[in-house]
């Protein structure tokens, strides 16, 4: 906002060359040849390269999961034989700008032999009795069919939970395909030296640490010889978790022996950017008794992963994230699920903000609402009647929610809403052929995962040092993506030394400074990275304390350290905390201030593991993988235009309980953020293919994200009850109103279009799509409604 920031693409070294990707025209083709010479003849071309050719400097993608029932291609970051998606990466340039290689990319001449695109419905691919139906067309010739994710789980006697069932609900949920959209696509400034044989990479990442490994890996040096730099990222939401055409000017800068940059357009990340996501199916069934208790779920899920969930995007794994927890927070004993991730020729699928759970609650909220209508009992009461109260509470796949207040958020979320007035509003409105309509989900927000058999296995590490002159740095593995840990985290450990937040400077983001950590996922800032600042800082406290009490001749127990200052507590005592730490630097010194004390420094580093991730299967099977779970509910209030299929959100309330709240300001617009990327994608935000996988939505004008006018008020109310598993009590929240949002959004829409009897299963809900449901509604014979204007 102040023009002070620091993104990769403000990096330009001396003797940078440019680089640009030669991307496919055809979303599935054989590579016959490519032939870069004219374009190397270029004069200020440095490096032009296929794919063939840089096969021998590079190993394949590396996979970000490799968890049982996952299949990893092998696939390079220049393709070598054939293409699998539109904009894949097929050759590259480096030249002394970035006009020269872009012109020089037209003198690479590649000839395809055109296959038939992989881009069947993954309904009509898949036969669920029987697996997958006989593909002639596959992405990867060597595997034996498309599909790359497996997942089953059952517990509990499912069978005998339908056959007992006073009524049983099905639905088939389908969400359609969209994207995460930072406002700084890719950008990567690579500087290999050849000399040393080492390599600096600035780039828009995650996760600056597991990308140094990944660099190493991939390019064959020492972990020792890369270093990673990530400073502002312009926007993560799990869109900037892997490498991918990433790798592309690192290798160009090792080949030249001389700085690469590369920022990708907006059409490319449009295009290939690995951040398809959603576009899944789900065929669940609930069985109830007839006083609403659920006895029993059944789940089939099917995701589009496009041509890769797992190498050159992480997606997959929030297909078992979401089977895991498709339940949601009700109470459910007998469950059976299974999930599977086919590939098409589209672009890899990546992760974004909500990561399954919003797959899991999309499900589970729609057979709630389907449950009250066939039961007639209110769907908010059918909620509270199956939502834990006792906590710890284990869910039937696993999962421990350690602490929560379902019941609490669902009824201060209801009071405020009014439902009985929205309900009179709704009346109203109808009568003068208007058509509003309100929604109410619950949620379950796990956060802080730990995965095992990947790149973000969950731990977090921090440095605190406060130095001489009574200022602090703190060092976090954590990465800044605008989640503001910068503030939260200076807080923290303000409050451990007695400092002001302002006192403390945060660093993060060089591999080379910073402890290991592993960066920005799996809204892990106020669990693990938390967890680890508190930690470093409580140990520099106690130092601190010692010194103080050295200085004001008390027992550290004695000291309390607040405003700048520490005292001996009851007395007039005191001395400044600057003072006390010149002191324990110089004036007598460290051997005076800390005796004894085995590292007399006023320093302390400390990694964070969460005491709750279970990676040993239980008798069942089940793991725990996230540490806290934040839970809430989320309302919203819809008006749908009959005429025109418009569906305009008038309000959205949310009551959420994240435990205890570092920075109340910070975790408001965390959920009002999520809240408006749920309204993108249920509304707006479409990635749309032609039948032969060919992008359509190519610019920002046909790819549509919302505007400020098309946000309305966002009400945010809190519920604080502590996790008792981090040292603050707090609870992950940045993935917060994107995974509950879509469903009440679904549910407010339905409500809207009652009298037309349509059932709203299906994004995004375009006007075309609504104007579709309430003439299906009508020509199938639903009473006549009363559409102002027809
Ligand atoms: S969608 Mo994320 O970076 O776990």
């Amino acid at each position: 906002m102040t023009g002070t920031g620091l993104f990769a693409d403000d990096v330009e070294p001396p003797g940078a060359l440019h680089c640009a990707i030669l991307r496919s025209p055809h979303p599935h083709a054989r590579i016959v040849s490519v032939d870069v010479s004219r374009a190397r003849a270029i004069p200020g071309v440095a490096i032009a390269i296929s794919g063939a050719e840089a096969r021998e400097h590079w190993t394949p993608l590396p996979a970000t999961f490799s968890l049982p029932g996952i299949v990893i291609p092998t696939v390079y970051g220049l393709a070598v034989d054939k293409v699998v998606y539109e904009g894949e990466p097929v050759a590259a340039v480096a030249a002394i700008d970035r006009y020269l290689a872009e012109d020089a990319l037209e003198a690479i001449e590649v000839v395809y032999e055109v296959l038939e695109p992989v881009a069947l419905d993954p309904e009509e691919a898949i036969d669920w009795g029987k697996g997958p139906s006989p593909v002639s067309t596959k992405v990867y010739e060597n595997w034996p069919d498309n599909v790359q994710l497996r997942y089953d789980f059952s517990i509990g006697d499912v069978d005998g939970a339908f056959a007992r069932a006073d009524t049983i609900v099905k639905a088939r949920v389908a969400v359609h395909r969209y994207s995460a959209m930072p406002l700084e696509p890719r950008a990567v400034v690579a500087e290999f030296e050849p000399a040393r044989r080492s390599l600096t990479v600035r780039l828009a990442t995650q996760i600056p640490h597991q990308m140094r490994s990944l660099f190493a890996q991939m390019f064959r040096l020492p972990e020792s010889s890369v270093r990673v730099l990530a400073t502002d990222v312009g926007g993560g939401y799990g869109s900037k978790a892997q490498p991918d055409a990433d790798v592309v000017p690192i290798l160009l800068s090792m080949l030249a022996a001389r700085p690469v940059k590369w920022a990708e357009t907006r059409e490319e990340w449009l295009l290939a950017a690995p951040v398809g996501s959603r576009s899944y199916v789900h065929r669940g069934e609930l069985a109830l008794r007839s006083d609403g208790t659920i006895l029993g779920m059944r789940d089939r899920l099917l995701i589009d992963l496009g041509c890769d969930g797992v190498a050159r995007a992480n997606g997959a794994a929030g297909a078992i994230i979401g089977a895991i927890y498709a339940p949601g927070p009700y109470l459910v004993d007998a469950y059976e699920v299974s999930a599977r991730g086919l590939l098409t020729t589209k672009a890899p699928y990546g992760a974004y903000r909500g990561m399954g759970k919003d797959i899991a609650n999309q499900v589970i909220e729609r057979l709630m609402d389907k449950a009250a209508a066939a039961l007639n009992i209110d769907p908010v009461e059918l909620r509270r009647r199956n939502l834990p109260v006792s906590f710890p509470h284990q869910i039937c796949t696993g999962p421990v929610i350690e602490s929560g207040s379902f019941a609490a958020c669902l009824d201060l979320l209801c009071k405020r809403m009014s439902l009985p007035d929205l309900r009179e509003q709704q009346q109203q409105a109808h009568a003068e052929g208007r058509y509003l309509g309100f929604g109410v989900v619950s949620t379950l927000e796990p956060s802080g995962g730990a995965i095992p058999m990947s790149i973000f296995s969950g731990i977090e590490s921090a440095t605190v040092r406060l130095h001489p002159d009574g200022t602090a740095t703190a060092l976090t593995g954590m990465q800044s993506i605008g989640q503001g840990i910068e503030t939260t985290y200076a807080q923290v450990v303000a409050d451990c030394l007695g400092l002001e937040p302002g006192d403390v400077r945060m660093r993060w983001g060089d591999t080379e400074s910073v402890p290991y950590g592993q960066g920005a996922f799996a809204s892990r800032g106020a669990t693990f990275g938390v967890g680890a600042i508190h930690k470093a800082a409580t140990e520099v406290r106690q130092k601190l304390a010692m010194a103080a009490g050295i200085a004001l001749d008390a027992a550290p127990q004695h000291i309390e350290l607040a405003d700048g200052v520490a005292w001996v507590r009851n007395t007039d005592k005191a001395m400044r905390i600057a003072e006390v730490a010149r002191r324990t630097y110089f004036e007598p010194g460290p051997y005076a201030m800390l005796p004894g004390v085995s590292d007399p420094l006023l320093e302390a580093s400390a990694t964070y593991a969460s005491p709750d991730v279970n990676w040993v299967p239980d008798e069942f099977g089940r793991l725990r993988l996230y540490p806290t779970h934040a839970c809430g509910a989320i309302g919203c209030l819809v008006e749908v235009d009959a005429r025109t299929g418009q569906v305009e959100v008038r309000k959205i309330w949310v009551a959420h309980d994240a435990g205890r709240l570092i920075n109340p300001g910070i975790v408001d617009n965390q959920l009002r953020g999520s809240a408006v990327q749920a309204l993108g994608g249920t509304l707006l935000e479409q990635i749309v293919h032609d039948e032969a996988s060919r992008l359509l939505t190519r610019t920002l004008g046909d790819y549509q994200i919302p505007h400020i006018a098309t946000v309305p008020e966002i009400d945010v109310l809190h519920i604080e009850t502590p996790s008792p598993l981090t040292p603050l009590g707090t609870k992950g929240v940045g993935e917060g109103c994107h995974i509950g949002l879509g469903a009440a959004l679904l549910s407010a829409v339905e409500d809207a279009l009652r009298p037309f009897r349509a059932e709203v299963l299906e994004t995004p809900l375009t006007p075309p799509r609504v104007l579709a449901l309430i003439g299906h509604a009508v020509e199938n014979g639903s009473p006549t409604a009363n559409v102002a204007g027809t």
